[in-house]
């Protein structure tokens, strides 16, 4: 055996950061632990990024470039792979025009700047990702609101922290890992959790409200309202730095107390305590996660909640929420050249006329791109790029997406694993895992770093990700880079490093400095926190953020409450696995080895359902199945299931793509959607249960 060589990186097994050291012998990874020197993540690692070797070893990853024909897959070269996709694309451009090929992505991987790059070259405005729904939608609604995304200031000290709807300690979300929320905590700082479901913040809060889900926009105001009536708001900043003050407490009052309490299920009482704490305990930092944004009150819901952060004073100031300061190197948007699509071309997005955010944000909402290829209105789309990403599992809907990916003419998918997504693909394109690139990570995020991910082993023929858009763009006569570390040259050019001198010093970070506002105002219209928006107004809606009840609950649709009585909320993270991914590794697959719903002992009970029994759930659009686990910390009228189960196991059952995945439950309708982000419902639905076979 050969000596072991360490190398520094940054794992990206989700959204990513952590420092990692890599221990290399002879060409392979044996094993990864944690960087102590990281200011990320301080030398913690979570169970899937410790499980990477695994991932990067697996036998059933894909090593080459595959092409289907009649026999199936077929190995083939890079050449005949991307000279397959650039000749359909021509192909497609000439008979139907570049907006005819949709280019989709996931959750955020640290590629966007490269794919935007591609699309935007090619001339597509049809970008499908998961930013309807997730983080984008924030960032959307905080850019028309405050002219950026305010992030938890953990290291400036919060005295008080908000826990609304998020679990950093299972979910490591957005900028920062749990960890340094965990280390703001334990200085004594103030807990008030909003959560449904008793998890192990909500034991360890202050307060613990337990709402009904979806109804976080009614609290929100339920919280503005007490501030309001109390005066418990920050005057000076309020005069100085809101546009439309006096219209935004009119319709805070339309909210009292009694009001909010029966939308929401939480006693008065304990409303005006949390929303006296938040405001009155200084500096307050509220982390604000997914499920806020996976209902149609996802824009409303964030402005409200950048509402709270700005009426309290808490916004850009040392341990509230603030706007860190990038590093000096060239941003996403500059190297996907945003600018470079032409008008025209971004005029014909899919739905962009009626989901402007969305459209501002240059992405579509995925309901667009299954319409357009199964009805081929407006127009159809005929091709398709998706990386990283299997929305046959996580998207709502999923058979409809099931069903359009399939009826695509060609579709080509860029994955490690043939999942069920990638098995509808003509070419499936291998990537290299984070252990396989080099990349400057981190540069999407707004925590104020950079990384430096550097490739510690090539594997096979996989390709980074980057260097398969890089190679595809030229074959497409797009301007790109000969190589890979060409274009982080470029990326990094104005911080005066190369690729190589930042690669040694491992990150960079931006200087800090708070309360910008007062030098320079907010880059919003006025100058100011549209709490009214000028820009929604403009567009034809209500200027003012408001609570909707969801089309589909027992208020609204009492008849539809008789057959599915329950509330549906899924896609609660579980530490072992993201999304639809990691089900293969069997490190992370033993601890969890089957998919869980959790309900209640008295609902269980009432249906004959014990511990670890099969249980189906069924809503009005399917029914899948999961095992029961009891749990007394939630609401007897709602039921909590996980979301991204396959089975890659069953090779040739389609890899049970059907069985357990509640994407088969959600709905996609565009009645149930953010009307300005096209923002999907995953997290009220309505269901009802039945104890299964196995
Ligand atoms: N019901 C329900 N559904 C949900 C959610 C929910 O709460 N409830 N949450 C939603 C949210 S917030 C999001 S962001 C979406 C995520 O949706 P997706 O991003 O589509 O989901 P993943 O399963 O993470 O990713 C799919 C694939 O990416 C591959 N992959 C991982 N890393 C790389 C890489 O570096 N390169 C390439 N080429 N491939 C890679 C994995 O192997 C996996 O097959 O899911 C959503 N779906
Ligand atoms: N291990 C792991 N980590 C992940 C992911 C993963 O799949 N696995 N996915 C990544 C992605 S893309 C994202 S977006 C983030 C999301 O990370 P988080 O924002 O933390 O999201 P969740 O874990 O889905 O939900 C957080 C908490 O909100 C509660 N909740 C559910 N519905 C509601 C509601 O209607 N209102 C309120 N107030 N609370 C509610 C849940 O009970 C849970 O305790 O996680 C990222 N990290
Ligand atoms: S939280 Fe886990 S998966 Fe995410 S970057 Fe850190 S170690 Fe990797
Ligand atoms: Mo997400």
């Amino acid at each position: 055996m050969g000596a072991v060589r360490k190398i520094r990186t940054a794992c990206r097994s989700c959204h990513g950061g952590c420092g990692v050291i890599a221990h290399v012998q002879d060409g392979k990874v044996r094993k990864v632990e944690g960087d102590p020197a990281s200011p990320i993540s301080h030398g913690t690692l979570c169970s899937k990024g410790l499980a990477a070797t695994q991932l990067a070893y697996h036998p059933d990853r894909i090593l080459y470039p595959l092409k289907k024909g009649d026999g199936g897959w077929k190995r083939v070269t890079w050449d005949e792979a991307l000279n397959t996709v650039a000749a359909k694309f021509r192909e497609v451009i000439a008979a139907h025009g570049a907006e005819s090929i949709v280019i989709g992505q996931g959750t955020g991987r640290d590629y966007e700047s490269h794919l935007y790059r591609f699309a935007n070259l090619l001339g597509t405005p049809n970008v499908l990702t998961a930013g309807h729904m997730c983080y984008v939608s924030r960032v959307g609604a905080t850019l028309i609101t405050c002219g950026n995304l305010p992030v938890s200031d953990w290291s400036g000290d919060p005295r008080c922290i908000v826990m609304w709807a998020c679990n950093p300690q299972w979910t490591n979300p957005d900028e920062h890992k749990g960890v340094d929320f965990w280390r703001a905590y334990k200085k004594g700082a103030r807990l008030v959790v909003i959560d449904p479901r008793k998890g192990f913040l909500a034991d360890k809060a202050d307060l613990w409200l337990q709402l009904r889900p979806g109804t976080d926009a009614a609290l929100a105001l339920g919280f503005l309202n007490v501030i309001v009536a109390e005066e418990l708001y920050d005057k000076e900043f309020v005069e100085n730095y809101i546009n439309g003050w006096e219209a935004f407490k009119e319709r805070v009052r339309q909210y009292p107390l009694e009001k909010v309490a029966e939308i929401t299920w939480v006693e008065k009482d304990l409303i005006r305590k949390a929303a006296r704490m938040y405001a009155t305990t200084k500096p307050a930092s509220l982390q604000w996660g997914v499920p806020t944004e996976q209902t149609l009150n996802c824009t409303d819901c964030t402005r409200l909640l950048t509402g709270l952060m700005a009426v309290t004073g808490n916004l850009d100031a040392p341990g509230g929420n603030v706007f860190f300061v990038p590093p000096p190197v060239r941003t996403v948007s500059q190297f996907a050249r945003h600018r470079d699509l032409p008008a025209e071309q971004r005029n014909k997005q899919l739905g962009g006329d009626r989901y402007k955010l969305a459209s501002r944000v240059a992405l579509i909402t995925p309901k667009v791109a299954w319409d357009a290829i199964l009805t081929g209105k407006p127009y159809p789309l005929k091709a398709g790029l998706l990386c990283g990403t299997n929305p046959v599992i996580t998207r709502a809907n999923a058979r409809e997406a099931y069903e359009a990916l399939k009826k695509l003419d060609f579709l080509a998918v860029i994955d490690f694993f043939l999942t069920p997504t990638a098995e509808l693909a003509d070419i499936f394109l291998p990537a290299g895992t984070w252990l396989e690139q080099n990349h400057v990570a981190d540069n999407w995020k707004r925590h104020g770093y950079i990384l430096a991910r550097q490739k510690v082993v090539e594997i096979g023929e996989c390709w980074q990700d980057h260097k398969i858009f890089l190679e595809l763009g030229k074959r497409m006569g797009q301007e790109w880079w000969d190589t890979v570390e060409d274009a982080l040259d470029y990326l990094l050019e104005p911080s005066g490093l190369t690729w190589e001198q930042f690669k040694e010093a491992g990150y960079l970070k931006g200087e800090q400095v708070y309360h910008k506002y007062r030098e320079k105002g907010f880059s919003t219209p006025t100058g100011k926190v549209e709490l009214y928006s000028t820009i929604l107004e403009k567009w034809g809606h209500d200027p003012l953020p408001k609570y909707t009840e969801i089309p589909e609950s027992p208020v609204s649709r009492p008849d539809l409450a008789a057959k599915y009585p329950y509330i549906l909320n899924t896609g609660l993270r579980i530490p072992t696995f993201f999304h639809s991914a990691n089900r293969m590794i069997p490190w992370l697959r033993e601890i969890r080895p089957e998919p869980l719903v959790e309900i209640h002992p008295q609902t269980a009970q009432k249906h004959g359902i014990e511990e670890g029994d099969w249980v189906e759930i069924a809503s009005p659009r399917g029914r899948v199945k999961q095992r029961a686990k009891l749990n007394e910390g939630i609401d007897p009228r709602v039921v909590v299931a996980e979301h991204g189960w396959w089975y890659p196991e069953l090779k040739d059952a389609g890899h049970g793509w059907d069985r357990a995945n509640i994407n088969l439950l959600t709905d996609n309708s565009h009645a149930s959607m953010d009307p300005v982000m096209g923002a999907t419902n995953l997290r009220v639905l309505l269901c009802n249960i039945a104890r299964a076979e196995e």
